[in-house]
């Protein structure tokens, strides 16, 4: 029974998912999920994730959710194209970055992108150009480390590009809207601050099998 991944349109969590499937050329079946019809509070899929989140995972019998669960998961069991490194050196630098990604990125991604998706910025402009700062330190890191090597971790990809990449575009996608206009967003213009991240942000979208990762409903 093949692989099937449960997910939802423009979820960043389960774009990482995507993009470790398709990096380690697994074959898989997309469940892609429908947030309006409440695809994800169903009784059959609670059974299988009771928080009702995606991405979520089930191979065979086993189900896994938590996207750097479901990456460690994938690492282990399928470890032709490691992405978590093959020795103890690698797999502590590598899980290092995914750490400071949790902590230091995923908390000011969503204080940025739910005002400007939900159309609720009123009384949040101060809070949403102090995340884009705080945005903007971590690329800056991100940016100087790539001016050294092709992937953030070397000659190969790694979970620490795959857990980053889908950051850069949703925060993209949100710098965009027109209520964003009159914000100061401190990692606009992108290209312009980031050339590393820009060069590196073109590798990942080259990956043969990206657009099967692409967001449907931002292609409308
Ligand atoms: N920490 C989780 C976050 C998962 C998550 O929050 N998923 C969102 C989509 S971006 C979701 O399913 N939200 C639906 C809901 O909470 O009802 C992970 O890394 O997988």
């Amino acid at each position: 029974m093949a692989i099937e991944i449960y997910w939802g349109s423009g979820s960043t969590f389960a774009w990482r998912v995507l993009l470790a499937l398709e990096a380690k050329k697994l074959p898989y079946a997309s469940r892609l999920l429908e947030f309006s019809q409440k695809e994800h509070k169903t009784p059959a899929f609670l059974q299988m994730n009771p928080r009702g989140k995606v991405p979520t995972l089930k191979d065979g019998d086993f189900v896994v959710y938590e996207s750097i669960a479901i990456l460690q998961y994938l690492d282990h069991k399928y470890p032709q194209v490691p992405l978590f490194g093959t020795t103890a050196e690698e797999s502590g630098a590598i899980n290092q970055d995914v750490c400071e990604m949790l902590s230091y990125m995923e908390g000011p991604v969503s204080r940025i992108t739910r005002p400007l998706f939900s159309g609720e910025l009123a009384g949040k402009e101060q809070q949403v150009q102090e995340a884009a700062e705080a945005v903007h330190q971590e690329f800056s890191r991100y940016d100087a480390r790539l001016a050294h090597s092709p992937w953030l971790r070397g000659e190969r990809i790694s979970a620490s590009d795959i857990v980053l990449y889908p950051f850069l575009p949703t925060l993209l996608r949100a710098a965009a809207k027109p209520t964003a206009e009159k914000l100061k967003l401190a990692y606009m213009p992108f290209t312009r601050h980031y050339l590393h991240l820009a060069r590196w942000t073109a590798a990942v979208e080259a990956l043969p099998g990206y657009a099967r990762t692409y967001p449907p409903h931002w292609r409308q």
